[in-house]
């Protein structure tokens, strides 16, 4: 009877995790979202599949872009104060470092493709 009530909670632990991987939207294929806030990007790392876009949201108030500074490939967001940009379908894996550049001193996130 014991051995069933532990299992019953592992199930839901992993219930759980699930759900965590699932709002951090770090793993799955598809579409990531990341928040443009002011002033940061949020989460500040993001890891997608090869093949993934994102989905950046804008969150703040103040005018912010979307800009790769080195990585396999580069693009960039205009500038905006609100609404939403996605990237094309990221084919090429890496580690692309990512700013706003009208704040690259604080706004700056890393977005790892595999
Ligand atoms: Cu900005």
């Amino acid at each position: 009877m014991r051995a069933r009530i532990l299992s019953a909670a592992a199930v839901t632990a992993t219930a759980v995790s699930i759900a965590v991987v699932a709002a951090g939207g770090s793993q799955a294929a598809g579409t990531t979202t990341v928040a443009v806030k002011d002033f940061a990007f949020s989460p500040k790392t993001v890891t997608v599949r090869r093949g993934s876009t994102v989905t950046f949201i804008w969150k703040g108030k103040a005018q912010h872009d979307v800009t790769v500074i080195s990585g396999p490939t580069r693009f960039h967001s205009p500038t905006m104060a609100s609404g939403r940009w996605s990237t094309k379908r990221l084919t090429r894996k890496g580690t692309y470092r990512i700013e706003c550049s009208i704040h690259s001193m604080v706004m700056r996130m890393t977005l790892k493709v595999r």
